[in-house]
C-alpha cells in the first residue's frame, strides 16, 4: 500500500496549510511517510458530483442520485467538518490520514469520515453506461470490464474476472443491514473482496481486512430503495453497467506504484 504524493503536491498543500515554516530541518522522506497512506487527497468537502443526476439511468435512477448526493452525503461531509472542530482536527491533510487511526477519534469522527470519503470515492468510479440510458455525452463514461496492469492483477488474485466479480457480488448481496463491499489493494499489493458494516471501510485501523480501496459498492438501502426496493441483488447486478474502470484502473495504478 503505497501513495506517495510528489514532492509538488505536498509542498502546495502544506504550504497551503501555513506549514511550511515547519518543514525547516525536518527530511522530506519522513514528511513523505507521514502522508504514505494519503490515496489521491480526499478533502473534507464534497466534490461536485463529476456527472448529472440522470448519467447512470436506468441502472441507479436519477431521483436516488439527487437524494443520494445531495443528502445523505452531504451530511456526511457537514458532520465530518463539525466532528473536526470538535477534535482539533486539521482539514488541511487528506481525510484518509484520520482514517488510517480513526480508532484514537469519537464514534461521529468514524461514522461520518467514513460516510463522507466511500461516497466520494463511489461518485468517482461510476460512469455512463455503455449499454442503454443517456449519450455519454451527460456524464463520463463507464467502460465495458477492466484491462491492463488492473486485469492481470484480478487475475492473478481471483483466478478469473468472472471470479471476482461472483466474490464480489457475494459480499455485497451477504453484508447484513447497511454497509459496503470493496475491492482493495491489499500491503502485499494483492487484490482482496471485503465488506464492512455501517460507514467502516479498508483505510481504517479497526477494519479487519485493510488495503486501500479501489472500488466500493454502497449497498445501504438509501442507495437503491426508490427503484429497487428490496431488491438489493437485482443493484448489485446492475452495478456493473455503471462501473467507470479507467477510474479504477488509476486508484489501481496509485496503490500500487
Ligand atoms: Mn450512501
Amino acid at each position: 500500500m503505497k501513495n506517495y504524493p510528489s514532492r509538488r503536491e505536498f509542498l502546495a498543500t502544506t504550504a497551503k496549510a501555513g506549514l511550511t515554516v515547519g518543514l525547516v530541518g525536518t527530511a522530506f522522506s519522513d514528511l513523505l511517510a507521514q502522508t504514505a497512506q494519503a490515496v489521491a487527497g480526499t478533502g473534507f468537502t464534497q466534490k461536485p458530483l463529476p456527472y448529472a443526476y440522470t448519467a447512470l439511468e436506468p441502472h441507479i435512477d436519477a431521483r436516488t442520485m439527487e437524494i443520494h448526493y445531495s443528502k445523505h452525503a452531504a451530511a456526511y461531509a457537514s458532520n465530518l467538518r463539525d466532528a473536526a472542530k470538535e477534535e482539533g482536527v486539521d482539514t488541511a491533510q487528506p481525510l484518509e490520514q484520520v482514517l488510517t487511526s480513526i480508532s484514537k477519534y469519537s464514534a461521529k469522527m468514524r461514522n461520518n469520515g467514513g460516510g463522507h470519503y466511500n461516497h466520494e470515492l463511489f461518485w468517482s468510479i461510476l460512469g455512463a453506461p455503455t449499454e442503454g440510458g443517456l449519450p455519454a455525452a451527460e456524464g463520463v463514461p463507464a467502460v465495458a470490464g477492466p484491462d491492463g496492469a488492473l486485469l492481470k492483477a484480478i487475475k492473478t488474485s481471483f483466478g478469473s474476472y468472472e471470479a471476482f466479480v461472483s466474490q464480489f457480488e457475494t459480499a455485497s448481496k451477504t453484508r447484513f443491514g447497511s454497509g459496503w463491499a470493496w475491492l482493495l489493494v491489499d500491503a502485499t499489493g494483492k487484490l482482496v473482496v471485503s465488506s464492512t458494516p455501517n460507514q467502516d471501510n479498508p483505510l481504517m485501523d479497526i477494519a479487519e481486512v485493510k488495503g486501500t480501496p479501489i472500488l466500493g459498492l454502497d449497498v445501504w438501502e438509501h442507495a437503491y430503495y426508490l427503484h429497487y426496493q428490496n431488491r438489493r441483488p437485482d443493484y448489485v447486478t446492475a452495478f456493473w453497467k455503471v462501473v467507470n474502470w479507467k477510474a479504477v484502473a488509476d486508484r489501481f495504478a496509485a496503490a500500487t506504484t
